[in-house]
């Protein structure tokens, strides 16, 4: 980790875990390596980010409704909870996407924070130029927010330890994160960095 890193956790929230609306198989897999990376960035000094999939209870991003998904992490339902094993450092800062009834909005990059700043122009001003992403989902929600990070002119690793995917089809995790190393991000463990 370098002074100007950053963490950003991404929807590790009760409807991504086994047993919840769309669970990611081995979800909450995640969650112990996440707290130990959110307990090093923070005692460094370092800004930590929580992204959370906050749905209104009708928007095209269901199925019902035209969409791909079942319906998931309803803005104040318990599915849209944070994984309550997940601990979050007191600073974290919460980005709340999927809140458009038109857009998927899978990156965390479309999200606004509790002050209606975006993800982006929050990086800027704390001059945060490298990005560690880890949460759910590899295919989903990591690949978009990672692609963006890239784009946002960030570099960006992507933590495999502290990632699980959909898989809708066998093998979109895998393939996600190749798309992702194309695109420039690194991959590492978070014990590695
Ligand atoms: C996600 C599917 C639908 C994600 C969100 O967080 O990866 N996946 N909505
Ligand atoms: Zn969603």
């Amino acid at each position: 980790m370098e002074r100007d890193s950053g963490l950003l956790i991404v929807d590790v929230q009760n409807d991504f875990c086994p047993g919840g609306a769309l669970g990611v198989p081995g979800g909450d897999r995640v969650v112990e390596p996440l707290n130990r990376a959110a307990e090093r960035f923070w005692e460094a000094g370092l800004p930590v980010f929580a992204s959370r999939d906050w749905h209104p209870a009708v928007t095209r991003h269901f199925r019902e409704h035209g969409g791909a998904w079942p319906p998931h992490c309803v803005q104040g339902t318990p599915g849209a909870d944070f994984h309550p094993g997940l601990r979050l450092p007191a600073g974290a800062m919460v980005i709340s996407k999927g809140i458009d009834p038109d857009l998927d909005s899978y990156s965390a990059f479309e999200g606004v924070l509790e002050d209606g700043a975006t993800l982006a122009s929050c990086l800027a001003t704390l001059g945060v130029g490298h990005l560690y992403i880890g949460g759910l989902a590899t295919d989903y929600c990591v690949r978009s927010s990672a692609l963006d990070a890239v784009r946002a002119g960030l570099r960006v690793t992507v933590l495999t330890d502290c990632v699980a995917g959909v898989d809708l089809k066998p093998g979109d995790s895998a393939l996600a994160l190749e798309e992702m190393v194309r695109a420039g991000v690194r991959l590492a463990t978070v014990d590695a960095i």
